[in-house]
């Protein structure tokens, strides 16, 4: 059975997601943040990189969400969750699996980092008002590419919605923005947000499990 190797309020929503999606057994373990927000020595011990989330499958061990949720979908999926290869919506699949931690936390990451360590606010001149403006710019191209489709991919919810999930958790969860200016965005994730299997994983790993 795979077993998920949890941090509160992390990424590792991600992989709980997929296996109630997938309606697979695994077994959770929790672990909490320290004050610091880093993961405890207890979840670093578990593998030499230490970020959330981490699973383990028989004598795999793996890091990197992404990489989890296509490693389980390729061997456990039966094909759902992802179009298949050669359907038009292929290519956004994983355009959109990859643009969440590729490029959406990262870009997100280097403001919101940037902000706790520097007293410049974003709205004056300097390398965070920078980041902000591209940030807005990203939200908005989001925002807009769901008015042309429903879900990432396209007509389908997949994999990809539930590793950009997280982007718009970021945003809603650690920096308090509501999505009122983004209506697409916002639509979406109310959809996604209505599914079951969300709900049954964050019961058991979501911000206040
Ligand atoms: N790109 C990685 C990011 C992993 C990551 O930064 N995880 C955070 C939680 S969301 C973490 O482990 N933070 C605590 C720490 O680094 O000690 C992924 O998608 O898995």
């Amino acid at each position: 059975m795979v077993t998920i190797y949890h941090l509160n309020n992390s990424r590792s929503e991600r992989i709980v997601w997929l296996m109630e999606e997938l309606d697979l057994p695994y077994e959770l373990q929790t672990f909490q943040r320290e004050p610091n927000m880093m993961a405890p020595q207890a979840y670093r011990d578990i593998h030499p990189l230490g970020h959330a989330p981490i699973i383990r499958d028989g004598e795999t061990l793996m890091v990197e969400s992404g990489a989890i949720i296509e490693y389980l979908l390729n061997r456990y999926g039966n094909g759902r969750l992802q179009p298949k290869t050669d359907s038009a919506d292929f290519g956004r699949y994983l355009q959109w699996m990859h643009y969440a931690e590729g490029s959406a936390m990262s870009n997100l990451l280097l403001e919101y980092v940037g902000s706790m360590m520097k007293p410049e606010k974003s709205d004056q001149p300097g390398p965070l008002q920078m980041f902000h403006a591209r940030n807005l710019e990203m939200v908005q191209a989001l925002n807009d590419e769901l008015g042309r489709f429903p879900y990432f991919a396209g007509a389908e919810f997949t994999a990809a919605d539930i590793m950009m999930e997280f982007v718009f958790s970021f945003l809603e969860r650690w920096r308090g923005e509501k999505l009122t200016a983004y209506p697409h965005a916002a639509a979406w994730l109310q959809r996604v947000h209505a599914r079951p299997a969300y709900a049954k994983a964050m019961a058991v790993a979501g911000p206040k499990s």
